[in-house]
């Protein structure tokens, strides 16, 4: 059995939807989900969809990524900018890395330039919307 792509998602985008729509989108993260599943399936890939408000959750899933995953799409949101924790966690994979973003972070304030999300990633896919999570899968579809 396939080992499935994991699609992490960092703290508050379980708000997707109910704010700041000009700059995430209309869709909420189910319909993320939704728009996943529906992809996988074409590319023949299983994922496993999953959010946390929480860094210590994160890295442990990442961790859990090692052994259980055949890639990672991580939308670490705001920990991006600021996790050098999750940063070495994610150096210690040695599947393919996607990191993605709803938003470019490069065209938003100062402090979303870094990214230590990137530095350790293979790609990175920013600034296309709820599109750029069907790309990064069939990026991850494409490197397994
Ligand atoms: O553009 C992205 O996907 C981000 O990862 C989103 C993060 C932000 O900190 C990153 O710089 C870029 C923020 C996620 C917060 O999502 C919300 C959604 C609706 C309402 C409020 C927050």
């Amino acid at each position: 059995m396939n080992k499935p792509v994991f699609i992490l998602n960092g703290p508050n985008l379980n708000l997707l939807g109910r704010r700041e729509p000009h700059i995430y989108g209309t869709q909420t993260l189910k319909d993320l989900e939704s728009l996943c599943e529906a992809r996988a399936i074409t590319l023949g890939v299983t994922i496993e969809f999953r959010q946390t408000n929480h860094e210590g959750v994160l890295i442990d899933w990442v961790q859990e990524a090692m052994d259980s995953a055949s890639a990672l799409i991580l939308n670490a949101a705001g920990y991006t900018h600021t996790s050098i924790a999750l940063h070495d966690a994610l150096k210690a994979l040695s599947i393919p890395v996607i990191e993605v973003h709803l938003s470019d972070p490069a065209q938003r304030e100062s402090f979303r330039h870094v990214s230590y999300v990137g530095m350790a990633a293979t790609q990175t896919i920013a600034g296309l919307g709820a599109r750029g999570y069907e790309l990064a899968l069939e990026s991850a579809a494409s490197l397994v």
